[in-house]
């Protein structure tokens, strides 16, 4: 992997980014995405991308460009080729690393700021699928999110906006909620623990950073919840509309595309 530029601080002027959920290298969902997006909003030129991309740089770079998308951020989830990654994000601790025209990969946790607000990425999450995947082939421990991860971002002190790829345990998402019951029921008790720990992670974190808005990806469900302090939004996985909104900086509030939107039918 070719590290084009890093940088320590990341700050932006845009007034609105996209929010997109698990893409897990579909660049056929890449191609329906990055042009949906331009249709609905071309003066948008940022990414924030909440995890299990593993997507090929060229083809993102490709519709980047023709969508008028400057960049991607990309927050790391499980499903991520750890063993190409692990390297480059070692030898640049704590920097932002873009790879490709557009592509950046974020450190394990990363701060930054757009359009005046705070943000704090923390990826990685457990993976409720082990069973059916291969150590250094395709799952690498790489993906769970460590202790020492969660201090150095609780140690930014609080955020607007907080991005992880892994989902609070204390979910006010009901759509997710239904996901991890039914989740927990499926798999291996030992599985079913360590994804529940991997969420107490991100409660602890919720907790120390108090963010008022909290994106999260991983789960493949879309919905919204709200508690009295934070509201969450929970992004679908590709080819769903769910997992694409746009999200307005002074507001801090997100508006998902629609079916019609993205599949580009008359209305
Ligand atoms: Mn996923």
């Amino acid at each position: 992997m070719d590290v084009l530029e890093v940088a320590s601080e990341i700050d932006l002027p845009d007034r609105a980014v996209w929010l997109l959920g698990d893409v897990h290298g579909n660049t056929r969902w890449i191609q329906r995405a990055f042009p949906a997006m331009k249709r609905s909003d071309p003066d948008v030129r940022t990414v924030l991308q909440l995890g299990d991309w593993w997507q090929d740089t060229r083809p993102v770079d490709h519709w980047a460009k023709i969508a008028g998308i400057d960049r991607v951020l990309v927050t790391l989830g499980n499903h991520e080729p750890y063993g190409t990654l692990a390297p480059f994000l070692s030898e640049n601790p704590g920097l932002a690393v873009r790879i490709s025209r557009a592509v950046w990969i974020l450190p394990r946790p990363f701060r930054f700021r757009v359009g005046g607000r705070s943000f704090l990425s923390l990826g990685g999450a457990t993976s409720a699928d082990i069973e059916w995947r291969t150590e250094d082939v395709d799952w690498w421990p790489d993906e769970a999110i460590t202790d020492a991860e969660v201090r150095d971002a609780i140690s930014f002190g609080p955020v607007d906006v907080l991005l992880t790829h892994e989902s609070p345990d204390a979910t006010p998402v009901l759509e997710v909620r239904r996901v991890i019951e039914e989740r927990s029921g499926a798999s291996e008790r030992g599985v079913a623990e360590s994804t529940r720990s991997s969420r107490l992670m991100v409660d602890r974190l919720v907790e120390a950073i108090r963010p008022a808005l909290h994106v999260h990806g991983h789960l493949h469900v879309s919905g919204v919840g709200v508690t009295s302090t934070r509201r969450v939004v929970s992004l679908g996985r590709d080819l769903d509309p769910g997992s694409i909104a746009r999200l307005d900086l002074a507001s801090l509030k997100e508006s998902f595309l629609q079916a019609d939107d993205v599949w580009h039918k008359r209305r």
